[in-house]
């Protein structure tokens, strides 16, 4: 196993870099030109671009050899849980389209996978400047102080968060767990970052956080809130043969007493 505090070290030091090149990017006069992708569904900015190129030139200098799946850069990678050789899964910047609007919810994600297992996760928020992180085994912690899931046992007391995907051909079904959802549980949040909804799940800001997802939207994220004593799963079955650590459909994340009511729920919502 390659040495993990390293890795985290590595890890924090090149998201606050990202994170100031990203503040310095929005600041520019005009701040960063904007473009879409996937048919025009799907914004991007110059920052998400040049935040991609920092991390992945970094990662090839101090670790030549290791694998990368970078949104912007390298989207593509065959079944994850079959690869052995150490991989770096990565957002650069997660919660985009706030980045571009200047609200203060987006992050970078950055996770270390190493044996078809998440092995260290950070994600960082350099307009809160709120570093959340974890390694496998050692508990979670934002800022150098550890945190751990919200004790709420009871939904309708519960605050869940959710988001949309940018290909809006589909929303019936989402339509549909969202009013199951605010029937059910206390409020909506909508924060638009997924790696920072799993993070405030892991730390008690939120109760219940559930979405289909990109798997650099999570990666990072994932591990953070299952060292801080979160339930993370999925709300309807995992197809054969896909590793319920890298499927992005239907994730749910809660605290484990919650997370049953949750996936009733949404389940109800589906069959509905
Ligand atoms: C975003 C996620 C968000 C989701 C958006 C988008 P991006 O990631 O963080 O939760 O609702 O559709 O996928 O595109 O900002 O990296």
């Amino acid at each position: 196993m390659t040495d993990i505090k390293h890795i985290l070290l590595f890890s924090q030091s090149i998201a606050r870099e990202a994170g100031a090149l990203m503040v310095s990017e929005l600041r520019k006069q005009g701040g960063p030109t904007k473009h879409y992708k996937f048919e025009g569904t799907e914004l991007v900015t110059e920052a998400d671009i040049k935040v991609d190129k920092l991390i992945c030139d970094a990662i090839r200098r101090n670790f030549p050899g290791h694998f990368i799946l970078a949104e912007e850069s390298a989207p593509d990678l065959a079944d994850l849980s079959q690869l052995q050789e150490p991989l770096w899964i990565l957002d650069p910047i997660d919660g985009t389209v706030n980045y571009a609007h200047d609200h203060a919810q987006s992050a970078v994600s950055i996770a270390y996978v190493e044996a078809g297992q998440i092995q260290c996760g950070v994600v960082f928020n350099p307009f809160t400047d709120e570093m959340f992180y974890a390694c496998a085994g050692q508990g979670a912690f934002l800022n150098g102080l550890p945190i751990s899931v919200a004790q709420k046992t009871g939904i309708r007391r519960a605050l869940f968060a959710t988001g949309f995907p940018y290909e809006k051909s589909d929303m019936a079904p989402l339509v549909k767990r969202l009013g199951v959802m605010l029937s059910n549980c206390a409020d909506l949040r909508r924060l638009g970052s997924a790696a920072l909804d799993i993070c405030w799940v892991a730390m008690g800001r939120l109760d219940i956080y559930y979405e289909n997802l990109s798997i650099w939207d999570f990666a990072a994220a994932q591990l953070i809130a299952k060292e801080a004593g979160a339930r993370y799963g999925h709300f309807q079955p995992v197809p054969e043969g896909v590793s319920p650590v890298f499927h992005n459909k239907n994730i749910l994340v809660s605290n484990p007493v919650l997370f049953d009511q949750a996936l009733v729920l949404l389940q109800q919502a589906d069959r509905s």
